[in-house]
């Protein structure tokens, strides 16, 4: 049944680094509108690719500040030019692509405040930001800031058990550092640090919003057990830390009414909440109503995995982040580079290019390969650090330079994902009763794929499509925000949304085999790290 005219809708906004994207949803989770401002296309004068600006050092990488202001302003009409009814937008959220961060300028949180309606935001705001040019999360140019902050956290370990990573380069403490160093006048006329989620938040609130723990975590600055900033972090990083960033809070509360700018220029209704904005991880992972022992495998160009954890234990590799949807848990993020690309290579060689042939060769080989496996790194792995092609048969003592094609195929595909279990295994992730895992991305159509990657985890996998998970987990975020207070569950809030489709469950020999070679992989894989590293 069409839902009335007057009911209440709820708007997700996704500030994403080529993009910036806004799903409306109505109370029974459909969606109802859908709208985006593509930053290159759509905004040329500010001269991005990709939405961002490469330097010439090949390692600093920003995104001007008033191309994500303009893009609202442009999103705002467009969606006024297509009939959208403010009004009835009972609360909104949003995200923001991770680590990337904004100065307002001394003197912005009165202007926020007193926004006129018959202006856009983009003259409104011209004078409010200290850096026009923002870091953003592709910058690798702050190695030296990244050693400094783990020297003075105790080393690398130590830090990733406070913050959940290890310092990384992107990681937003990292690159306020190197600002404060590089820059240090445009440091002191800064009033306010925001991330980009809560940037964008304060644009609809008209003051600033707090950075919620979730997105909160991908600083390097916040103790994600304690939920308030490191004073070691702080302390090493710049000063004055704790007053730029202000307190941060639960990724589900309220900030408050959005601005009367809002109610006057696009006639919002004066009690549509604000709720607290979250990275775009974070909400994909409200997109996918991932739940407590459910694994999100993203098999693209690179293979990216989401986990829902309840005991973080964070290592060098991977980052843990406090939970967007339940403040008790965590969240755990993995890259890995050789993805779809290996694949793809090893079905050019070994299947004469064809999915088909790579597929029966998956049919035709058995649960385990005969002990054969393999070690697929043709670039520079992320987790681990290893590079090239190792392969073992069942006698682990020497590497055998070469397989039968059938062979190779299945020891990429099960090399990958048992990668990817015991990778999760070691952040803390573990299989329950109930345990799903959630696949997406180009190899997700693949059956036979999939077939390997539930024996592996020895747990259903069901496909879903994540093109618009960050979006549409705000618009989720941003209904459960209104209730969240009175200790509704996230889930309950988002039962309607659509299942996802059961496409593989595990055979009855899964457990037994895969138990037994996710040791030996583990071994193996630090004796390739160890030659890797010689
Ligand atoms: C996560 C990360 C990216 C950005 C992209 O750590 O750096 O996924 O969030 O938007």
């Amino acid at each position: 049944m069409a839902a009335a005219l007057d009911s209440p809708l709820y708007l997700g906004f996704d500030f994403s680094t080529q993009q910036l994207k806004v799903v409306a949803i109505d109370a029974d989770l459909n969606v109802v509108h859908q709208n985006a401002v593509q930053f290159d296309s759509e905004l040329p004068e500010f001269r991005t690719r990709g939405g961002v600006h490469l330097h010439a050092d090949g390692l600093t990488v920003t995104s001007p500040v008033l191309m994500w202001v303009k893009a609202l302003d442009l999103l705002l009409d467009k969606m006024k030019r297509a009939g959208f009814d403010f009004f009835r937008v009972r609360a909104l959220s949003g995200s923001g692509q991770q680590h990337g961060s904004v100065y307002w300028r001394t003197g912005a949180s009165e202007t926020l405040n007193r926004l006129d309606p018959d202006q856009n935001l983009y003259q409104l705001l011209q004078d409010s930001f200290s850096v026009s040019d923002c870091p953003v999360w592709m910058d690798s140019s702050s190695s030296q800031q990244c050693q400094d902050l783990q020297a003075a956290a105790g080393g690398a370990l130590r830090l990733a058990e406070i913050t959940g990573s290890r310092a990384y380069e992107r990681f937003t403490g990292n690159q306020i550092t190197k600002l404060q160093q590089n820059r240090p006048e445009a440091y002191q006329h800064t009033e306010r640090i925001s991330l980009v989620s809560s940037f964008a938040a304060s644009l609809f609130l008209g003051d600033y919003a707090a950075i919620d723990y979730s997105d909160g975590s991908g600083m390097n600055l916040l103790d994600i057990r304690t939920r308030n900033w490191s004073e070691i972090c702080l302390r090493a990083a710049a000063p004055h830390l704790d007053r730029l960033l202000g307190a941060p809070l639960p990724s589900t509360s309220v900030l408050g009414n959005v601005s009367s700018y809002f109610v006057r220029r696009y006639g919002f209704s004066e009690s549509c909440s604000v709720v607290t904005f979250t990275g775009d991880n974070p909400a994909s992972l409200a997109g996918m109503r991932l739940q407590q022992g459910d694994i999100a495998v993203s098999l693209g160009t690179s293979d990216t995995v989401f986990l829902w954890i309840q005991q973080p234990r964070p290592a060098l590799e991977g980052h843990v982040f406090c939970n967007p949807v339940e403040w008790q848990a965590y969240m755990a993020l993995l890259c890995f580079k050789n993805g779809s690309l290996t694949r793809e290579r090893v079905r050019n060689e070994c299947a004469g290019g064809s999915w088909e042939v790579f597929s029966a060769a998956l049919r035709d080989t058995p649960l385990g390969n005969n002990g054969n496996m393999g070690f697929y790194f043709d670039t520079m792995e992320i987790t681990p650090p290893a590079v090239g092609v190792h392969r073992f048969d069942r006698d682990d003592t020497k590497q055998v330079s070469s397989v039968s094609p059938q062979v190779e195929i299945r020891a990429v595909v099960e090399g990958q994902f048992l990668s990817r279990r015991v990778h999760a295994e070691r952040l803390g992730y573990s299989i329950i009763p109930g345990t799903r895992v959630l696949a997406t991305g180009g190899a997700s159509s693949n059956k036979e794929i999939l077939q390997v990657l539930s024996d592996v985890f020895n747990a259903p996998v069901f496909t879903i499509d994540l093109s618009d998970s960050a979006c549409l987990g705000s618009a989720y975020r941003a209904l459960h925000g209104l209730v969240a207070e009175s200790g509704v569950c996230f889930f309950d809030v988002v039962k309607k949304a659509p299942e996802p489709q059961l496409v593989a469950t595990p055979h009855p020999a899964a457990e037994e085999v895969y138990s037994q070679m996710l040791k030996r992989y583990a071994r193996l894989e630090d004796r390739v790290l160890q030659e890797s590293r010689t």
